[in-house]
């Protein structure tokens, strides 16, 4: 501004004015400078505009990335790691398999499943349950998967995913990977999608007693089977809201999880008037009665909260996937978006594959995004419920009684993210709401989500304060350290002063 109204003033003037403006640039840039890692930090997450969190279903990290050369994969295992023990603490000599197609002499340890099903194979639902999860890790062993788990030598496959040119794979070798996230509580899929809206597990005053586990008082483990609720009246496994939309089977009206009333980062993000919606594959025919057979209702976090019953100001948060590519389309595509494919597009094991439409719907969103004027200020995260069932090497840091869970795949795709990078730094899934809060502000919700690691280090490097760069005297590219920012200015400024000082 001063610089351009200056146009009209004389030469000598306006070199003089330059020459201050430069010097104040200079002495501005230097105080930045002195604090620059605070300012540096807030313009990171300052360019971020949208934030679209994608939540898949069920594989570990080594179960897709365990190949992938730039991460801590399957070759950094230890063999304690690898060689699964069975129920009486011995070595299998091989692994005992149940599902069909697979041969009963794979050697004991972990396997390449693309040598017996594609991606597009549908292979059985590995068994994955707070308790049983905690004794399958057997104290960071990580030895004891194939005992706890129905499927079996299963729990022990994986898919090269980057050797087969996945779509995700693409995008993690292309943006930043994340090789030190973990779900952020045991067990599956209900508890791990509730806390990425809030970092803690429903409660549920006087559940009826067949729901609830006890423990015993020998082994001091559950008694088998597992069931949903703590001997607490925590709810850890999976169960169903009293709210709309129900599962597709129906479990009796008493079984149905009371409304929640504990703070979410939705309620954070309304609070402050930024505006979010949760978008999801199947949800209106869900909503008219009609679901589809592989609809998810305990996919749905905020459906168990009294804030977006039926009926509330909270549900308009709640729509459909369809929603998703027409806000995109129209240019309304609000500040925070979450996306819950349906069950046949999420890579869970059982019912969806890892390659066909869930990797085509991948594709779709990401695109979408890609086209759309959001892009280049938009942070998108690429995450996974849980592990799924399947083995992982790296033993989770002990945090508290909820978790963290296993290594999952986390990546974060934007073109302000470093390129072929992997991440090693601990997260896990409340890094996402504490990212949200970050970036807008918000207040932490439990003491999890406020000792999270920040973020800010996938940021590519950025363009120093606007207050310099925005000046029309120099036009520096970006400027990555703090030393050659320094030079620079000094050196503008005293060519300018000095060529002032001439023409006067
Ligand atoms: C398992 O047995 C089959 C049939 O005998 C053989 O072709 C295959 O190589 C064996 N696999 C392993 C891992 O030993
Ligand atoms: C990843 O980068 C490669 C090389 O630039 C490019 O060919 C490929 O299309 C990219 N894929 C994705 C999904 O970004
Ligand atoms: C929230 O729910 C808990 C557990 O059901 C209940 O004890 C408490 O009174 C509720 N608080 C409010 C403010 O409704
Ligand atoms: C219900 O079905 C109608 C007709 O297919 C559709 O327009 C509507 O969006 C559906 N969902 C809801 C929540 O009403
Ligand atoms: C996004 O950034 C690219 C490269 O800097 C630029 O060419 C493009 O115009 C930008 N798009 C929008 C919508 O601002
Ligand atoms: C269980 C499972 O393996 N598959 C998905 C992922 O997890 C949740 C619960 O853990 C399941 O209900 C869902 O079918």
């Amino acid at each position: 501004m001063m610089v351009r109204s200056a146009s009209a003033a004389s030469p000598t003037v306006m070199k003089a004015c330059l020459a201050l403006l430069v010097i104040v640039a200079t002495i501005t840039s230097l105080s930045c400078i002195h604090g620059a890692s605070a300012s540096t930090k807030a313009l990171k997450y300052t360019q971020v505009n949208n934030i679209i969190v994608i939540m898949l279903e069920n594989w570990s990290y080594d179960g897709l990335f365990g190949t992938y050369s730039k991460g801590n994969g399957i070759a950094k295992a230890s063999s304690e790691a690898k060689t699964q023990l069975d129920d009486n603490d011995q070595a299998y000599s091989t692994l005992p398999q149940v599902q069909a197609g697979l041969p009963q002499n794979i050697s004991n340890g972990p396997f390449d499943l693309a040598q017996y099903f594609g991606l597009n194979a549908k292979t059985m639902d590995v068994t994955h349950a707070f308790y049983t999860h905690q004794y399958q890790m057997n104290g960071g062993k990580m030895n004891k998967y194939v005992p706890y788990s129905a499927a079996k030598g299963l729990v022990m496959s994986y898919y090269d995913l980057v050797g087969q040119g996945h779509y995700m794979a693409q995008l993690a070798q292309n943006y930043t990977l994340f090789d030190y996230w973990f779900q952020g509580a045991f067990g599956g899929s209900m508890l791990n999608h509730q806390w990425l809206i809030t970092p803690g597990c429903p409660y549920f005053p006087n559940p009826p007693s067949s729901m609830v586990n006890s423990i015993s008082g020998t082994t001091g483990k559950i008694i088998y089977p597992e069931k949903a609720i703590t001997p607490d009246n925590y709810v850890v496994n999976t169960a169903y809201s009293v709210n709309k939309p129900y599962p597709v089977t129906m479990p009796p009206l008493a079984n149905l999880v009371p409304s929640q009333n504990t703070t979410t980062i939705g309620d954070l993000l309304t609070s402050a008037g930024i505006s979010w919606k949760w978008y999801s594959g199947g949800y209106n025919d869900a909503m008219n009665g009609t679901q589809d057979s592989s609809w998810q209702a305990h996919h749905q976090p905020f459906v168990f909260f009294k804030n977006y019953e039926v009926g509330t100001e909270g549900r308009n948060h709640l729509k459909d996937e369809t929603d998703l590519f027409n806000d995109l389309k129209n240019n309304q595509l609000p500040s925070v978006s979450f996306y819950k494919p349906l069950g046949k597009d999420n890579m869970h094991p059982g019912y969806s594959t890892v390659g066909g439409s869930s990797e085509e719907k991948l594709k779709q969103v990401i695109e979408a995004v890609q086209a759309s004027k959001y892009w280049n200020n938009s942070m998108i995260f690429i995450t996974f419920d849980e592990y799924g069932g399947r083995w992982d090497h790296v033993a989770p840091p002990k945090v508290d009684k909820w978790g963290p869970g296993s290594r999952i795949p986390t990546i974060a795709v934007s073109p302000l993210v470093k390129k072929a990078n992997v991440n090693s730094v601990y997260h896990d899934t409340t890094s996402i709401m504490k990212f949200i809060q970050d970036r807008f502000g918000l207040p932490s919700i439990s003491t999890r989500d406020a000792a999270q690691n920040p973020l800010d280090d996938i940021f590519q490097p950025i363009v120093q304060p606007s207050v310099v760069t925005s000046s029309a005297i120099f036009q520096p590219s970006v400027i990555t350290s703090s030393a050659s920012t320094l030079s620079i200015l000094t050196f503008t400024a005293l060519i300018s002063f000095l060529f002032a000082f001439i023409t006067f």
